[in-house]
C-alpha cells in the first residue's frame, strides 16, 4: 500500500506536466500557423479559423451579435476578439477551439482591437471608457486595466512589437 501511494505521488505531477505540455497550456489544439478572421457568411459576423492554404475552415463563434477583430496569442492557445453580444463592444478571449469564451471587459463603452504582448501575459486594446478613444493595456485575464494615452484625439489600432 505504501509503495502504491508513493508511485501515485510520483506519477501524478509527471502526468499533469505531460498533459499541460500536450495541450499547450489551454484547452484543445493550439492554432499554430493558422489564420483567424471575421466573416458574415452566416448572416452576422463570426470568428473563423483556417489553415494558411485556406483549408480546414472552422467557425469558433455562433451567435447573432458581431464577433470580430480576432488576435491569436503568441503561443496559439487563445484568441482574443471583440463581441457585441452583451450590447456594446467588449474584448473576449477563447481557447483556439472556440471553447471557454470569456468577457475581459465589462462597461457600456467601446472596447476594441485586442493586441497580445509577445509573452502572452497582457493585451493592449482601445476603449472610449474615459470619453474618447485611448490605448489601454490589461492582463490577459482582464485584470489591471491601465490607460496609456490621454488626449482628446482618437488613439486606436495598437500593435505590440515582438
Ligand atoms: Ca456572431
Ligand atoms: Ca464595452
Ligand atoms: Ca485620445
Amino acid at each position: 500500500m505504501k509503495t502504491a501511494g508513493v508511485t501515485t505521488a510520483l506519477l501524478f505531477p509527471i502526468c499533469l506536466a505531460v498533459l499541460l505540455t500536450a495541450c499547450g497550456g489551454g484547452v484543445g489544439e493550439p492554432a499554430v500557423g493558422k489564420i483567424a478572421f471575421e466573416s458574415d457568411r452566416d448572416g452576422d459576423s463570426e470568428i473563423y479559423l483556417m489553415n494558411a492554404d485556406g483549408s480546414g475552415l472552422t467557425s469558433l463563434t455562433d451567435n447573432s451579435a458581431r464577433d470580430f477583430a480576432p488576435a491569436c496569442s503568441p503561443d496559439g492557445t487563445r484568441i482574443a476578439f471583440v463581441s457585441t453580444r452583451d450590447g456594446d463592444e467588449e474584448i473576449y478571449v477563447m481557447n483556439a477551439d472556440g471553447s471557454g469564451q470569456t468577457n475581459l471587459t465589462d462597461n457600456p463603452t467601446i472596447d476594441d482591437t485586442p493586441a497580445w504582448s509577445p509573452d502572452g501575459t497582457r493585451i493592449a486594446f482601445v476603449s472610449t471608457r474615459d470619453g474618447n478613444l485611448e490605448i489601454y493595456v490589461m492582463n490577459a485575464d482582464g485584470s489591471g486595466s491601465t490607460r496609456l494615452t490621454d488626449n482628446p484625439a482618437a488613439d486606436r489600432d495598437p500593435a505590440w512589437s515582438p
